[in-house]
C-alpha cells in the first residue's frame, strides 16, 4: 500500500507514466488478493486483543464510479478507478450502463464520499443532468465528479452544476482526479475549494451566455439560399454502386486490418503524448520524455494483438449497404427503386441539419448541410447513399477472464486494441467501397497516411460527429439495413452501440463532399427537426428497436403547438396527433422551453448541438 502511494505521487508529479501506474496496480492487486486472508486474520486478532469493535478504515475516502445509463464505454473510467485506487481511495466501480437509482443506492449504502460519472457520447450528458437533479431532489450532498470524452467544463458549469447545490466538478483526466478528490476530502480545504469552483463555474456560465449573445445567425431560409451548390448536370456525375441493398462481412480477416490501424489514439488512451515534432506515430518513439515508454507499451500491444488474432479471440463483423437517394431541402430520402421517384414513397429519410451561425463578413463559404452532397429530387440525376456499421466482438468475454486475475492493465489494453481494430475496419472497408463495391474511385492509390489525412474522394460521417450531430439517425440506419439482426450490433436506450468497439456512419461519394460542424442552430430549424425526431423516438419506444416502416416518413410539421389538454412541458408532436412522452422522448420540447435559450432568443436543439456550440 505504501508502495502504491509512492507510485501515485510520482504519477501526480509527472515522473511516472500511466502504463507503469496501471502495471504497478496490477502487482499490488494480486499481492493484496493473496494477502487479504492473512491481513484479515491479523486484524481480527488485534481487535480481540484491544477489545475494540470499531472497523479501522485504511482508506482516504470512498468513491462510487459508474458509466451512466445507456452508455457502454469504460476505458476512461477504468483508468480513473485504478489511479484513485493507487492513491488509497476505496473505489466501488458499478460498471457500464448504470441507472441512476443503482448509483445512488450504492453511494448511500457504502457511505461514499464522492460519486463519479463517466460518458463517451452526448446522450450521456443528459443522463448526467438527470442524476444531478435526482441527487438534489433526494437532498444528497455527496460531491459529484463528471468525466469522459464528451464532457467538458463548460457543459458541466452551464448544464449540470446549476441542478445540484453540492459540488459538481468536471475532471479532465485521471491524473487530475486525484487532486480533485483529495481536496474534496480535506477538511481544511474542501469549503474553500468548493467556493473556488463555484466562482469559476459562474464565470464560465457568464462567458458562455455572453458568447451566445454575440453570435449572429441566418434564418433557415437564408442559410438554404447560401447552401453548397453542385453542378449536377455537367460536373458531378454520381456513379452507381456495384450492388444495391446490403452486404454483411462476418468474421472479417483481422490480419488485413492491422496496417490500417491509426496508433495515435492508442497512445492517447495511455496518456503518452509526444511533443512537437514528435507528436504522431511513429515519431512519438523519438520523444525524449515519453518515447521509451511509448515503445514499450507499443511492443506489448503488438504481442497481444498477434495472440488475439492467431487465437481467434476477437471477431470483426460489418455491414455495408447502398440505396438510390435524392435530397429534398435538408433531408436525404432513400428509395428501393431507381426510376420515377417523384411520386414514390421513400423507404428512409435522413434528417440533415444546416449551418446557421453567420460566417465572417468576407467569407464566401456556403452554409453546409449533408444533403447538399446528394442530387436534388428535381434534378433527375440518379444518385446514391451508402451506410456502414462495423464492430469488434469478444472483448467482454476476454475481460471477464482478466478481471478474475485482477489484471486491469490487460483489460485496458484489449479494449484499446479492439477500438483500434474497429476503426481500422471502418477505414479498410471504406477503401474497398471506393475501389470495389461502389467503385467510384477504382484507380485510387493512396498510402495509409493519406487515408488518415482524408486524401480520398467522399466522406463517411458518423451520427454524433459534428456534421451529423443527431444520434437518432442510427435508429433509421438500424431499421433500414436490419443491422442488429445482420451483425449483432445493438443500440442502447441512449443510442450507444453495443459492443463498445463499434462505428457506424453514412457514405457519400461526391468528390466535393467534406466534413464540417453544424454548430448552433435557430428555432426555425429546431422545431420541425425535434418534431420529426420525436416521431422516430416515439416509434422506437413503442415498437422496440425497430421502427415500423410507415412511421418514419411523416413530413416535418412546421411550428407544432401542444394540444390544449396537455401541459406544454410534457408533450411531443407528431404529424397528426399529440402524445404524452415516455422518459425517452420529452427532452426536445423541454430544451426548447428552457429559460436560457429563450433568454438568448435562440434555441438549444439538445445535447449534441449544445455540445458543438459550447466546445
Ligand atoms: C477513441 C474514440 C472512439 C472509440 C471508442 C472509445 C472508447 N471505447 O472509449 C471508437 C472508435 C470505438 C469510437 C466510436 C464512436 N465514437 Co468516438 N471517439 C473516440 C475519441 C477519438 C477518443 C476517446 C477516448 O477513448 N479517449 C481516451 C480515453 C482514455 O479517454 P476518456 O474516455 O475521455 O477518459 C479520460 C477522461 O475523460 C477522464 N474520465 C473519463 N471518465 C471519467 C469519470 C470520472 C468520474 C472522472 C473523474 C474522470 C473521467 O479520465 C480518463 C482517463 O484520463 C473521441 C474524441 C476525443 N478526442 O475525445 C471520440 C468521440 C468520443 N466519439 C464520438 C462519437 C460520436 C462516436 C460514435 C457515436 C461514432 C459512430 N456513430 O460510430 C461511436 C460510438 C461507439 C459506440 N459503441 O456507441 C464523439 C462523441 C461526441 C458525441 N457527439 O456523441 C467524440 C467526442 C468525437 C467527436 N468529436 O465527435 N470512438
Amino acid at each position: 500500500m505504501n508502495g502504491m502511494k509512492i507510485v501515485g505521487d510520482l504519477f501526480g508529479a509527472g515522473k511516472m507514466f500511466l502504463p507503469q501506474v496501471i502495471k504497478s496496480a496490477r502487482v499490488m492487486k494480486k499481492a493484496v488478493g493473496h494477502l487479504i486472508p492473512f491481513m484479515e486474520k491479523d486484524r481480527e486478532e488485534l481487535r480481540a486483543l484491544s477489545g475494540s469493535t470499531e472497523e479501522d478504515n485504511p482508506y482516504q475516502g470512498t468513491i462510487v464510479l459508474a458509466t451512466v445509463k445507456g452508455d457502454v464505454h469504460d476505458i476512461g473510467k477504468n483508468i480513473v478507478g485504478v489511479v484513485l485506487g493507487c492513491n488509497n481511495f476505496r473505489v466501488i466501480d458499478l460498471g457500464v450502463m448504470t441507472p441512476c437509482d443503482k448509483i445512488l443506492k450504492a453511494a448511500l449504502e457504502n457511505k461514499a464520499d464522492i460519486i463519479g460519472l463517466s460518458g463517451l457520447i452526448t446522450p450521456s450528458l443528459d443522463e448526467m443532468i438527470s442524476v444531478a437533479k435526482e441527487m438534489e431532489r433526494l437532498e444528497i450532498r455527496i460531491p459529484l465528479l463528471i468525466g469522459g470524452a464528451t464532457t467538458s467544463k463548460t457543459h458541466t458549469a452551464v448544464k449540470i452544476a446549476p441542478r445540484y447545490s453540492a459540488p459538481v466538478i468536471h475532471v479532465l483526466d485521471a491524473s487530475k482526479s486525484v487532486v480533485v478528490c483529495s481536496q474534496l476530502l480535506d477538511e481544511t480545504l474542501k469549503d474553500d475549494f468548493f467556493e473556488e469552483i463555484r466562482d469559476e463555474y459562474e464565470d464560465i456560465r457568464q462567458d458562455h451566455y455572453d458568447s451566445l449573445k454575440e453570435r449572429k445567425y441566418l434564418s433557415l431560409e437564408q442559410a438554404r439560399n447560401k447552401r453548397f451548390y453542385c453542378d449536377w448536370k455537367t460536373e458531378t456525375k454520381p456513379v452507381k454502386p456495384q450492388f444495391l441493398g446490403t452486404r454483411v462481412f462476418e468474421d472479417y480477416d483481422l490480419q488485413k486490418l492491422v496496417d490500417y490501424i491509426d496508433w495515435k489514439p492508442f497512445f492517447d488512451v495511455w496518456q503518452l503524448r509526444g511533443r512537437y515534432p514528435n507528436r504522431g506515430f511513429p515519431k512519438i518513439f523519438n520523444d525524449k520524455v515519453v518515447g521509451e515508454e511509448a515503445k514499450k507499451v507499443y511492443n506489448e500491444a503488438q504481442n497481444l494483438l498477434k495472440s488475439l488474432i492467431t487465437e481467434n479471440k476477437l471477431k470483426a463483423t460489418g455491414l455495408i449497404g447502398f440505396w438510390s437517394a435524392r435530397s429534398i431541402k435538408d433531408d436525404i430520402y432513400l428509395y428501393d427503386t431507381e426510376e420515377k421517384l417523384h411520386n414514390l414513397e421513400p423507404i428512409a429519410r435522413f434528417c440533415g441539419l444546416r449551418q446557421q451561425v453567420e460566417k465572417d463578413s468576407g467569407s464566401t463559404d456556403p452554409y453546409y448541410c449533408l444533403s447538399d452532397f446528394i442530387s436534388p429530387l428535381e434534378s433527375d440525376v440518379p444518385d446514391y447513399l451508402g451506410i456502414f456499421a462495423v464492430a469488434c466482438f469478444g472483448v467482454d468475454e476476454l475481460c471477464k477472464e482478466y478481471e478474475k486475475q485482477s489484471d486491469d492493465y490487460s483489460i485496458i489494453m484489449v479494449k484499446a486494441l479492439a477500438d483500434r481494430l474497429a476503426e481500422a475496419f471502418a477505414e479498410e472497408l471504406h477503401e474497398r467501397v471506393r475501389k470495389e463495391f461502389w467503385a467510384y474511385c477504382t484507380n485510387e492509390q493512396l498510402e495509409f497516411s493519406d487515408l488518415r489525412k482524408i486524401r480520398y474522394d467522399g466522406i463517411r460521417p458518423a451520427p454524433g460527429y459534428p456534421c451529423q450531430p443527431d444520434h437518432t439517425e442510427k435508429i433509421t440506419m438500424w431499421r433500414l439495413a436490419n443491422i442488429e439482426e445482420a451483425t449483432g450490433i445493438q443500440l442502447t436506450e441512449s443510442l450507444a452501440m453495443f459492443p463498445a468497439s463499434a462505428i457506424c456512419g453514412l457514405y457519400f461519394s461526391n468528390p466535393a463532399s467534406r466534413y464540417f460542424a453544424v454548430g448552433k442552430i435557430l428555432k426555425d430549424q429546431v422545431r420541425p427537426f425535434c418534431c420529426y425526431r420525436n416521431c422516430i423516438k416515439k416509434e422506437r419506444a413503442v415498437n422496440g428497436n425497430y421502427i415500423q416502416k410507415h412511421t418514419i416518413f411523416r413530413p416535418r410539421v412546421p411550428n407544432p403547438s401542444p394540444p390544449p389538454n396537455a401541459s406544454t412541458q410534457n408533450c411531443i408532436c407528431t404529424s397528426s396527433v399529440h402524445v404524452k412522452p415516455s422518459s425517452l422522448q420529452h427532452h426536445c420540447f423541454r430544451h426548447l422551453q428552457s429559460p436560457e435559450p429563450e433568454r438568448l432568443g435562440t434555441a438549444d436543439l439538445d445535447y449534441s448541438i449544445w455540445y458543438l456550440s459550447a466546445k
